[in-house]
């Protein structure tokens, strides 16, 4: 049975979670303290609308076999999901690294043959900068602490998952996926399974587009969106005969991390890019936005769940209403988060005070969320389609 409970109910649940975690030598990172903010700027109370699972986490790094020997599954992060064959399915992003020996700081690459290596530095080199759990700079050169591939588990009640036999992991491939993929979109145009993902590798990163019917078979279109790029979300219909997406590229010396639309006529070739949402000084998205999943039609318009950040990678999420036939104008958006980490799963972990969706179900009016908690494990909530729409403010205009 699912049902709405306190947060802070959850602690216990969480606390053998977490001793689990770090018993089993998973690198558990301490809580990054932050002001506890109860209020916006405007002094607003925030209006956490979520009913999160009591079976919260649904997943954790000890519920899935490393992808070879000698690694050990570190995170498990931001799933894309879908309906087929009658069950729910996730795609889960499984973050791996070697197992870490004392005095020792290795991690993974693909070669872009497909060949696992593992580079290895003295802990206390003191050209390693490891001060960002997600990123090893090591002589002024970015990797990632862990490597990503995506893992098919289905349910029949949305809440147990597990692996089915014979599914094979989805694996980076070719010289633009040598740092792994991540944070996959599953969105259904019609009959395919448009699959976009972020695609990371020393080039940068980017969004790589897979399509498949039947699960078995996939057609690699390549990357899409080049870097840096990522959080690409499809329209799973076409508006006026062309393919929409969402996108986040990121531009670092004029502008920022705000959400773009884009238009494609074949879902490959995308063009007359319009940045339909900043992120906003002193708000809770001050930092970064990015799209979540397929936005929802609804009677008053497209409704997308995004997740902002502060500069202090505080993630939450909100959400945004585009008109339904131009869905570059934005209706209306949140001011205050939808949903914020406060759960103690969502605080602590791999990288603690991180709710990031990019994968949801929409039943009537009810959306079943799944999301990356803390970086570290898979959780998922409810939503009702009309308190989100209630909760909105009517849009101002993006600074010219
Ligand atoms: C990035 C994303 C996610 C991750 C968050 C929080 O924006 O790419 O993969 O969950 O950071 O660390």
């Amino acid at each position: 049975m699912i049902s709405a409970v306190s947060p802070f109910s959850k602690a216990c649940a969480f606390l053998k979670a977490y001793e689990r975690l770090s018993k089993a030598g998973y690198p558990v990172a301490k809580c990054r303290r932050e002001r506890s903010i109860l209020q916006n700027r405007k002094g607003l109370m925030m209006n956490d609308l979520a009913q999160r699972f009591e079976q919260n986490p649904i997943l954790t790094p000890l519920d899935l076999r490393p992808s070879v020997d000698g690694m050990e599954v570190t995170c498990l992060l931001n799933p894309g999901v879908f309906r087929y064959q009658d069950k729910t399915w996730l795609l889960v992003r499984v973050a791996e690294r070697p197992r870490q020996v004392p005095g020792k700081t290795s991690f993974p690459i693909l070669s872009p043959e497909g060949r696992l290596e593992v580079l290895e530095f003295d802990s206390d080199d003191p050209r390693l900068d490891l001060t960002d759990p997600r990123v090893i700079n090591f002589d002024g050169h970015d990797y990632l602490t862990t490597l990503s591939h995506l893992r098919l588990l289905s349910s029949d009640d949305g809440v147990h998952f597990a692996e089915p036999d014979q599914t094979l992991p989805f694996m980076g491939t070719g010289e633009l996926e040598t740092y792994g993929i991540e944070d996959c979109r599953v969105a259904k145009i019609g009959e395919t399974y448009c699959l976009t993902y972020t695609q990371v590798s020393s080039h940068g990163v980017g969004v790589g587009l897979r399509t498949t019917r039947n699960w078995t078979e996939f057609v690699h279109e390549g990357m899409i969106f080049p870097p840096h790029n990522k959080d690409c979300a499809l329209f799973e219909e076409k508006i006026g005969g062309r393919y929409y997406a969402f996108h986040r590229p990121s531009s670092p010396e004029l502008g920022g991390n705000y959400i773009w639309l884009a238009e494609s006529p074949d879902l490959v070739h995308w063009g007359r890019h319009r940045c339909i949402a900043h992120s906003r000084e002193g708000y809770w998205d001050s930092a970064r936005v990015g799209a979540g999943a397929a936005p929802i039609k609804t009677a008053e318009g497209w409704l997308e769940i995004y997740h902002g950040a502060t500069k202090e990678n505080r993630y939450c999420l909100g959400a945004l209403l585009l008109d339904l036939d131009e869905p570059w104008r934005v209706l209306a958006r949140s001011e205050t988060p939808i949903m914020e980490p406060q759960a103690p799963y969502e605080l602590e972990g791999f990288f603690g005070q991180v709710i990031f969706t990019n994968g949801h179900l929409v039943d009537g009016d009810r959306i079943t969320l799944y999301y990356g908690a803390a970086d570290s494990v898979i959780c998922a909530a409810y939503l009702s389609i009309q308190a989100i729409l209630d909760s909105l403010a009517p849009a101002r205009a993006v600074k010219p």
